[in-house]
């Protein structure tokens, strides 16, 4: 079948949001909330390994913080508090802070000009993804994605994937149509779990972690000029990643 989509993760694969971005967020929040918790930059990292924000701050306050007797209304603080960081968040975006990756914009602009359809999958919140697509990609950047899948729409958050799934069903395509392109093993075992061949850029909170079955695993996307690092995959004498090299992975599959 021929390659017709695209199918991009957000966080730590179109940008590196992590420890600079949503951890910062976070940290406002819950000073915000005159709560003294503090995430630093390792603590973040053991944090990651639970998606979605709001999934993240239980999962801290059930693993990480000894004797803390959740107040009544914890439901309701969680959310609040996630409210908040998102508005941090979208603010820090909205000052350019955040670059996109290397290679994302001239590989996206080369997928729009072939014709290849684009899309989002992702478990952070939709407000979010709109402000790293117009702020850090540029005004009406939006527009280039056909479905955003984003945040609570499915309730089971990568690696669980459903979000995968929810975006193949508007695309209307299958799995067999489309590539995926994540960061995490998190994400990489949603996406392989909704049948989708996956290339894997790495960043420093997920270098270690386990990528098997991917197409490629690459330190980023590359720009000409400016190879990019290759952990696994077959270049195939390119430095870069572009669009007839995916068409290449694609109809090769996990044999290259
Ligand atoms: C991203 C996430 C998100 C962000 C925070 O994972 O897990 O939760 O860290 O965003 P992935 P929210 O890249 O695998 O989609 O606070 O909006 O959830
Ligand atoms: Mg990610």
């Amino acid at each position: 079948m021929a390659l017709q989509a695209l199918i991009f993760d957000v966080d730590g694969t179109l940008a590196d949001t992590e420890r600079d971005g949503h951890r910062v967020a976070f940290n406002l929040a819950f000073r915000e909330f005159g709560l003294d918790w503090d995430w630093d930059v390792e603590l973040y990292g053991k944090l990651l390994a639970v998606t979605g924000g709001k999934e993240r701050i239980r999962y801290f306050v059930e693993s990480f913080l000894e004797g803390y007797v959740k107040p009544a209304g914890f439901d309701e603080l969680v959310a609040s508090l996630h409210k908040t960081k998102t508005r941090h968040y979208t603010e820090m975006l909205s000052g350019g802070l955040i670059p996109v990756r290397p290679g994302v914009r001239r590989l996206l602009e080369e997928a729009r000009q072939s014709g290849l359809r684009l899309a989002i999958a992702t478990t952070t919140t939709p407000d979010n993804v709109t402000a790293l697509l117009n702020y850090s990609l540029g005004k009406g950047a939006e527009d280039w994605f056909e479905v955003i899948a984003a945040g609570d729409i499915v309730p089971a958050k990568k690696p669980a994937p459903d979000i995968y799934f929810w975006a193949l069903e508007k695309l209307k395509l299958s799995s067999a149509e489309c590539l995926a392109f994540e960061d995490s093993e998190n994400g990489l075992k949603s996406s392989l779990g909704a049948g989708l061949k996956t290339l894997v850029t790495i960043n420093d909170y997920t270098a270690d972690h386990d990528f098997e079955g991917a197409l490629a695993v690459l330190s980023d996307l590359g720009e000409p000029g400016n190879a990019c690092q290759v952990f696994h995959g077959n270049m195939r004498g390119r430095g870069y990643v572009d669009v007839p090299l995916l068409r290449q992975w694609h109809e090769a599959g996990s044999k290259i």
